[in-house]
């Protein structure tokens, strides 16, 4: 009897360990969005090819002369937009940034993944819920002009997005080698720059920092056989790796605002607009 009970309980042990849910613990406690990884079916995105876009902060103008951009080097066909997350925030015209990747994604023409200033504006609006007495800094005042249905489509943008057809998945920040992607940790995917090893009985295991001056850039060590399109790491600027891309050029800090075109044949090109001013200036490009 006790055998039996024995092996029941290992049993159930087991199919628990299979299907438990995996953390999805968030910067701030913050509720996950109701889906952490999204796959982008070969359907979505029928011909067009895929123009991902890196780190805008609100620089509305460079937005729309980068798209213009890609879609005259493509003969003007359609193009499926992917963004890399931080959208907003910093920059000049952050309604109207928001207004139009929300147009383009309820016309099945874009998607985006979470970024780390998407998380810091949601933090905000908590707070604002919470104490009818806080006031917003002035950095965040543009987000008065939110509405609803605005911050539940911030709240619910993925952490990840895998684009099949592209061979290659999307995060704000980076990826840790070796684990699967619904292992991955939120934070780490929003926020994350480098990689150390630490040496266990285990033998090497990698950890993530956000700290740049700590260890090396995650995407030299991602070795595939996904290619990842990232943001998040200004201060590098773009970073054309073998397995990995970096699209953050620091628009919002006077540099410019990259993007990449991938057609259905693998074959991409980049495309930039440099920034018409230094919309922000800190010592920590976060
Ligand atoms: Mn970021």
């Amino acid at each position: 009897m006790a055998a039996v009970l024995f092996n029941t309980f290992s049993f159930l042990r087991e199919v628990y360990n299979q299907v438990k849910p995996y953390p999805t613990r968030t910067k701030y406690g913050l509720p996950p969005p109701h889906k952490c990884h999204v796959i982008i079916s070969d359907e979505q995105i029928g011909d067009r090819p895929v123009l991902i876009i890196g780190d805008i902060h609100g620089c509305f103008d460079e937005l729309q002369d980068l798209i213009l951009q890609a879609k005259q080097r493509i003969n003007n066909s359609d193009v499926f937009i992917v963004f890399v997350g931080d959208m907003l925030n910093k920059g000049p015209k952050n309604l109207e940034v928001l207004t139009l990747i929300r147009d383009l994604t309820e016309n099945g023409a874009a998607t985006a993944v979470k970024g780390n200033h998407e998380e810091s504006l949601l933090r905000e609006y908590r707070n604002m819920n919470q104490n009818k007495d806080y006031i917003l800094s002035q950095k965040y005042q543009y987000l008065s002009k939110f509405s609803t249905d605005d911050f539940k489509y911030l709240l619910n943008l993925p952490y990840s997005l895998t684009i099949p057809r592209i061979n290659s998945i999307v995060v704000h920040a980076g990826l840790v080698p070796g684990v699967p992607l619904e292992h991955q940790c939120l934070i780490n995917i929003c926020h994350m720059r480098n990689l150390v090893y630490n040496e266990t009985v285990l033998g090497p295991v990698p950890v993530a920092h956000s700290k740049p001056e700590i260890g090396v850039a995650w995407g030299t060590l991602w070795k595939g056989p996904q290619h990842v399109y990232y943001g998040h790491d200004a201060r590098r600027g773009l970073q054309d790796l073998p397995f990995a891309t970096g699209l953050d050029t620091g628009c919002v800090y006077g540099g410019e605002l990259t993007g990449i075109v991938i057609d259905k044949n693998g074959d991409k090109f980049f495309v930039t607009v440099p920034a018409k001013q230094t919309y922000y200036s800190n010592n920590d490009n976060h």
